[in-house]
């Protein structure tokens, strides 16, 4: 991920702007006016807004490097500094937010609108203003929240180690090791509840006080349309998918009955959610095994790094090679002393794999890389963060530092990896020979295990997080709502009995990181609308699933013109600079995956598929 959005925590609505408001709404129009409130003005609205760009840039660095140190040494000294970091941010978010109001009813050039616009979203998690007292408690239910889920830590004085107990999912065969591990990291979460709620409940406040209904709506404000509308615009792309979705999870189900019997996995219903490969079973890739196409020839990633003595910076240094083969300038000397490659030994990190522009110099990414195919994607997904990073604050002013919108920042660094194909596998000599055209099921079946099994869960996240913060589920229905939509979407349910004193939505990342969701949904469908159109460019021809744009430099300038506007305009435009269309359109991953289809159909044949 990248670090929230620029202006990603900050607060306090300048309290001389609220009494003014009082005083105006009191003020009976029959009255004489002795001094009318002067109009703002143009020169002043654009006045404000260089100030504010001004602003945030001197407290950027200083509020991205606390909470890199609170991430990479988890201890109570950093997560003092990064929360009271935090508090000062949010104060100045809310103070700029509110400020921004006041040029509400005036006619305004382009920029200064859209700016004024993206100053009054920019808080991930807003506080009510004039309470700077809110602003600090919530800052600092953030830190903890965050330090909880990376150090793994419970009260009782148990640690859980996440990368561990992952690995049983991806190796064992064994369901009951399976369900031990799977439980074993949900045991991290449900002290996470309760500061969770009052979290809820502050930046509500918060949301409500910048005129949004609530937090979910001012979450879903972030698309250049109407929010309902948006919201309305997921789940259509999310039917154009569906039935491939519906077609794998019905053979998916087939396999993993055979292989664990109708006692673990019945041929109906929703599959246990721990025989996945996956601790929240968002993707399938590492049970591909089960699954697998017979016949063909797979390549399995893991097995050639490590065959090749792939370390994890040679790995970083491999994805790097891919961005600078599309014309991108090598990353800064200072990212590679400066990133966090490796779990350190001795002290406790967030691991979960993120991105940072700490300065318009200084990038880095932060993972604990682990020697395998999945991590090797995971590092172009980073690395598309930093590029993305780059381009834009290199630029644009201050406050269009970001991406289209957030799920474009999501889908670059997966583009990239969209090109990790045999052949660009075979030219980076990680393998030989390139399997002929009966490699092709197996290896869309691979990447169906990971894209298309993970749109769903893309989607129902932030369907729970939207639920809460609108009040449709409370503390008394958290993880009820949460089981729900995992079996509605996913077609997945909990293993065992689960009850509201467990907190399953707090044992993934970005509910304790307060990071949304929606993102990965939308860019799991433009990574592949961006991969047709590179394809094209590069001149591909052939199945779409065979092409790499790897040293292509038309692809690569194309690309970097799209990352350039970073958010000047609406993600429309920058949609249809890059592929001609303003609407996002999920045949590309139907194109993509059409041969698969057609084979799932074939497999499915006398199935009852559903759940
Ligand atoms: O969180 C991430 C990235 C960092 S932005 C590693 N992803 C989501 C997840 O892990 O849940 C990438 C795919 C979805
Ligand atoms: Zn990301």
């Amino acid at each position: 991920m990248k670090p929230k959005s620029k202006i990603t925590s900050l607060v306090i609505a300048s309290a001389l702007t609220a009494a003014l408001a009082g005083c105006q709404q009191e003020s009976k129009p029959t009255e004489p006016k002795t001094e009318a409130p002067k109009k703002p003005t143009v020169a002043e609205a654009t006045a404000y807004v260089a100030d504010a760009e001004q602003r945030i840039e001197d407290i950027y660095e200083y509020a991205a490097k606390s909470a890199w140190v609170a991430q990479t040494y988890i201890n109570s000294d950093t997560q003092y500094l990064e929360s009271k970091a935090n508090k000062e941010f949010k104060l100045l978010g809310i103070e700029l937010a509110n400020g921004a109001a006041k040029f509400n009813d005036l006619k305004l050039p382009y920029d200064i609108e859209r700016k004024l616009k993206l100053l009054r979203l920019g808080l991930t998690l807003p506080a009510p203003a004039n309470e700077p007292e809110k602003a600090e408690e919530l800052s600092k239910i953030e830190s903890q929240l965050s330090a909880m889920y990376g150090s793994g830590k419970t009260p009782d004085g148990n640690e859980y180690d996440l990368i561990q107990l992952s690995n049983v999912l991806v190796d064992s065969d064994d369901p009951q090791a399976m369900l031990d591990a799977w439980v074993q990291w949900r045991k991290v979460s449900p002290q996470m509840k309760e500061p969770y709620q009052r979290l809820v409940e502050i930046a509500n406040e918060g949301a409500k006080d910048l005129g949004f209904k609530d937090l979910g709506a001012m979450w879903r404000s972030h698309y250049d349309m109407d929010p309902d509308a948006f919201a309305q615009e997921m789940d259509r792309v999310w039917g154009q998918v569906k039935p491939l979705y519906e077609s794998l999870h019905c053979h998916v189900r087939a396999k993993l009955n055979e292989k664990y019997g109708e006692e673990v996995v019945a041929n109906n219903g929703a599959i246990p959610a721990h025989l996945l490969g996956n601790m929240w079973a968002q993707q399938w890739g590492n049970i591909y095994d089960t699954v697998a196409p017979e016949g063909g020839t797979g390549v399995d990633v893991t097995e050639r790094l490590q065959a090749k003595s792939y370390d994890a910076v040679g790995m970083v240094r491999e994805a790097e090679g891919f961005f600078t083969s599309l014309g991108f300038k090598p990353l800064p000397d200072s990212f590679w002393t400066n990133s966090l490659f490796t779990e350190p030994r001795d002290r406790d990190v967030v691991c979960h794999a993120s991105a940072w522009d700490i300065t318009t110099e200084d990038y880095r990414i932060k993972m604990c890389i682990q020697i395998t195919g999945d991590e090797f994607n995971t590092i172009h997904h980073e690395l598309g963060h930093n590029f993305y990073q780059r381009a834009y604050n290199l630029t644009q002013p201050m406050l269009y530092r970001g991406s289209a919108n957030d799920g474009f920042h999501e889908a670059i660094g997966d583009t990239i990896a969209l090109s990790i194909t045999p052949k660009y596998l075979k030219e980076i000599g990680l393998i030989n020979e390139v399997p002929d055209a009966d490699g092709d099921l197996p290896f869309l079946m691979r990447m169906a295990m990971d894209k298309i099994a993970f749109l769903p869960f893309g989607l129902m996240v932030d369907k729970w997080r939207w639920k809460v913060f609108n009040g449709e589920l409370t503390p008394e229905s958290y993880n009820q709502g949460w089981w729900q939509l995992r079996e509605e979407y996913q077609g997945v349910k909990a293993p065992i009995a689960r009850t509201e004193s467990d907190f399953d939505p707090g044992a993934k990342y970005h509910i304790p990181g307060n990071t949304p969701y929606s993102r990965y949904f939308l860019a799991h469908i433009l990574q592949f609308q961006f991969h047709r159109e590179l394809c094209k460019i590069a001149g591909h021809e052939g199945p779409l699933h065979r092409c790499s744009i790897y040293n292509n430099k038309e692809a690569g300038a194309k690309l970097k013109a799209m990352l350039e506007m970073g958010q000047s305009r609406p993600w429309q435009e920058a949609l249809e600079t890059m592929t001609g269309a303003k609407q996002m359109d999920a045949t590309a991953v139907l194109d993509y995956f059409a041969p698969l289809q057609a084979w799932l159909n074939e497999q499915n044949t006398g199935r009852e598929c559903g759940w």
